[in-house]
């Protein structure tokens, strides 16, 4: 009998990389995805079939993080042997915004699966992974941060997510559950949302090319952040599941680099070297060699309170899980960039052709 595994978040970039990759080692996958008046699926497109041709592997579910009841049913439907908890309101600045919602997904949502699994009898059978974060450590205290360094969370997503942590170590401590956490540091690819900060600007670049946008804006230049490719990272997420205990890992590169430093990297990829001008708001990045401002600061684009600066210490993950990252971060910004650089070609064909989009028609 294959292995059921259940994806909360299948729809978002790690969701996507990891039914990959579950898929191909023969799970069963199945995914929930949220109602959405347009459709939200464009990552897991390739992977689904009709269900009702033979030999189907991966299915969809309606669900939401916010809904208890629709998570028992679930799993009492599924009876998963694998729960990768991924859902969540993954944006740290939307999180300023909309705190209450991010608690209720991200601190609640782990919650309600840890519950579920409780309440339906499978806590021998289910084991449970939840997707936690760097951003738990917020305001660095020690650096590198390894699995023991405490937590300062700076954001309602990082103190959301502090909360997701702690109830998966005490449902693992209380019920003796298969519950880990994966400390994940920033992870990126070419199917990253694009208002996350390296998307932005390896989409920016390739518009720039293309003639399809003129400046890019950004905020803080000077944060440090430990970069990776997120099909690495999914595999970490699979070796934490298969161990003899359940433990948490920190999963990160253990180099970091400034936003600057990405951008800078990224212009270079369409032969552009920046210059950059100016401090503070009115820092600016120029082409060196015709002078054109490329890049802006836009005072929006800042925290009320900021992460500084993270670097991930991955030993513990190698040793035990024989796992390191593959991808250097100069890999990962020619694949973004290359990517981008097709799909703005795409757009500039269509825009060049006189294609409408649906809102211009009456
Ligand atoms: P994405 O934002 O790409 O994906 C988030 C997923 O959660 C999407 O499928 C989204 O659905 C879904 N979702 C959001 N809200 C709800 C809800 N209320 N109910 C059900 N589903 C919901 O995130 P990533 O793939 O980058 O990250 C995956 C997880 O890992 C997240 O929990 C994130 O916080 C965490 N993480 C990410 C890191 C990174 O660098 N990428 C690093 C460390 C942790 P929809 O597609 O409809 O929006
Ligand atoms: P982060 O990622 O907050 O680390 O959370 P993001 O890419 O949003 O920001 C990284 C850093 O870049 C700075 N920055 C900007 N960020 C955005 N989004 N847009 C900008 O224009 C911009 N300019 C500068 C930010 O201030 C920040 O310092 C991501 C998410 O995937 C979380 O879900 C995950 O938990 C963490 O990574 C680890």
């Amino acid at each position: 009998m294959a292995k059921k595994a259940l994806i909360t978040g299948v729809t978002g970039q790690d969701g996507a990389y990891l039914a990959e990759l579950l898929l191909k080692k023969g799970y069963e996958v199945h995914g929930i995805k949220r109602r959405s008046s347009s459709f939200n699926t464009a990552r897991v497109d390739h992977l689904y079939k009709d269900p009702h041709e033979t030999d189907v592997k991966f299915f969809m579910h309606y669900g939401d993080m916010a809904d208890s009841t629709n998570l028992i049913r679930l799993n009492q439907k599924i009876q998963p042997d694998e729960i990768y908890n991924l859902a969540a309101q993954s944006h740290v600045q939307v999180s300023f915004e909309s705190p209450e919602y991010t608690a209720n997904c991200d601190a609640m949502g782990p919650l309600r699966i840890l519950e579920a699994i409780r309440i339906l009898g499978l806590t021998e059978k289910t084991k449970f992974y939840q997707a936690s974060t760097s951003e738990m450590f917020g305001k660095v205290l020690e650096s590198p941060q390894n699995e023991k360094t405490p937590f300062y969370p700076r954001s309602p997503y990082g103190a959301a997510k502090v909360y997701g942590y702690w109830i998966t170590v005490n449902y693992r401590e209380a019920y003796g559950m298969y519950a880990c956490n994966g400390i994940l540091f920033n992870h990126e690819s070419p199917i990253r949302g694009e208002t996350f900060v390296t998307r932005k600007i390896t989409r920016a670049v390739a518009r720039i090319k293309l003639g399809l946008q003129e400046e890019l804006y950004l905020g803080n230049l000077d944060a440090k952040r430990d970069w990776g490719h997120a099909r690495d990272y999914v595999k970490a997420m699979w070796l934490m599941l298969q161990q003899e205990t359940p433990e948490d890992y920190v999963i990160a590169t253990g180099k970091n680099h400034s936003v600057r430093e990405f951008t800078e990297k990224a212009f270079k990829h369409i032969g552009i070297n920046i210059s950059w001008e100016g401090a503070g708001i009115e820092e600016v990045g120029k082409d060196a060699s015709t002078g054109k401002t490329l890049v802006r600061i836009d005072q929006r684009y800042f925290r009320p309170t900021e992460v500084d600066h993270l670097l991930g210490d991955p030993r513990k993950a190698q040793n035990q899980l024989g796992w390191k990252a593959k991808t250097s971060l100069d890999e990962l910004v020619e694949t973004m960039v290359k990517a981008d650089i097709e799909e703005a070609e795409r757009d500039a064909l269509c825009k060049t052709s006189g294609f409408k989009t649906l809102n211009h028609y009456e």
